[in-house]
């Protein structure tokens, strides 16, 4: 059998010598390949005799050790020093002239259509004075039922519809949040009035069909001030409706309803016409019977509710109102299917995603906005 320390001390040198990742790993295939030179006498141990196989052997398995510890020691060294060439030879000329055509990334990243219709709505009551509140998706009961009047037996309360964490060492069990009022709550107890805030988040219900998803987002409202009242609530939710589905003469009605949180309550509905089968937002005229469609909820904030925030009923009202993200966005976009919202699928984004360019405002959000080509 040939002699193993000779070939070893070849094969380190070679290593040691080799200048590029590309010839250590022919000296690699060369060494320890399928023919490689220290394979060929591994297998030439069978035709020694017991002894000389053990010795040679345990000599083989040495080599083959040592070889590979310097061929990863190599590798590391020759990778590490091909990254600081390539790196030293990339330099960014930052004076030179920008690149004709929209600036990288623009050409192929979308605005999820739950991001344009939130930034939209924001970009209507920015416009009237509100501002943006914000607040955790993980609530304590006080925030998300007690503070809104919600009594203790009511259903929106049981395990059944809301998503309870487990229960703390007190017993008392925190929630997701069912819907972003707890974010007013909070608001109404840091600030004093008046207070004009617009809330607009995650939210969720343990509910999963086809038009419904147990994570959703809404967008709450809030004004509070002396003298707000009903009046108040209609005109700046016309004027929102009108402006967020861009039809000036959108008919809009409120009809009473009920809320423990609000009193009077009123649910509001735009007009849209289903003549052949098709819906269309806006005055049926001709094209059909006049038909509704639910859109929001609001009412004027229960006195219990400023109480619970410290707020005198007798010095102050307010109203305040909520509506789904998905459903307005599905509405003004010809989205059909809730479920598609959360798929990630990159088609379903491109057809009705948004370039990042098309900043939304009150006119180019509201008045011209549309899926982009
Ligand atoms: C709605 C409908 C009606 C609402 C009430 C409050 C608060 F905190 F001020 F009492 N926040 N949000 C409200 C009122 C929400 O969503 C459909």
């Amino acid at each position: 059998m040939e002699d193993i320390d000779p070939l070893r001390d070849d094969i380190l040198r070679e290593v040691r010598e080799a200048g590029s990742p590309e010839v250590l790993e022919a000296i690699r295939v060369s060494a320890l390949g399928r023919r490689g030179r220290l394979t060929l006498l591994m297998r030439g141990l069978g035709e020694l005799g017991p002894e000389a196989r053990r010795v040679a052997g345990a000599a083989l398995n040495a080599a083959k050790d040592e070889i590979a510890a310097s061929l990863a020691e190599a590798s590391d060294r020759l990778h590490r020093a091909a990254l600081a060439n390539r790196l030293a030879g990339e330099r960014a000329d930052v004076t030179l002239p920008v690149l004709p055509g929209p600036p990288s990334g623009c050409d192929t990243g979308r605005i999820h259509p739950i991001s344009q219709t939130i930034d939209e709505i924001i970009a209507i009551f920015g416009e009237m004075g509100f501002v943006v509140a914000e607040g955790p998706h993980i609530e304590d009961d006080f925030y998300n039922f007690t503070a809104l009047n919600i009594p203790p037996d009511h259903p929106a309360r049981q395990e059944h519809d809301t998503f309870y964490l487990p229960p703390r060492v007190d017993g008392s069990r925190l929630v997701l949040r069912t819907h972003t009022s707890p974010v007013q709550i909070r608001t109404m107890l840091a600030q004093p009035p008046p207070l004009r805030i617009i809330v607009p988040g995650r939210t969720f219900r343990a509910d999963h069909d086809s038009t419904h998803s147990p994570m959703f987002h809404q967008v709450e409202g809030l004004v509070i001030d002396r003298t707000t009242h009903m009046g108040h609530l209609k005109g700046c939710l016309i004027e929102f409706c009108r402006a967020f589905f861009d039809v000036e003469d959108l008919p809009v009605r409120f009809r009473p309803s009920y809320f423990p949180f609000t009193e009077p309550s009123a649910e509001v509905d735009i007009g849209c016409s289903r003549a052949g089968g098709e819906l269309k937002i806006g005055h049926g005229g001709a094209n059909g019977p006049q038909d509704w469609l639910e859109i929001l909820g609001s009412g004027m904030v229960h006195p219990q509710v400023l109480r619970n925030c410290g707020i005198d009923p007798a010095e102050y009202q307010g109203f305040a109102f909520g509506m789904g993200i998905e459903r307005v966005a599905m509405l003004k976009y010809g989205i059909p299917d809730l479920r598609t919202f959360y798929d990630s699928d990159l088609r379903w984004l491109r057809h009705y995603g948004f370039l990042p360019l098309d900043i939304p405002s009150p006119v180019r959000g509201a008045l011209s906005g549309g899926a982009a080509a």
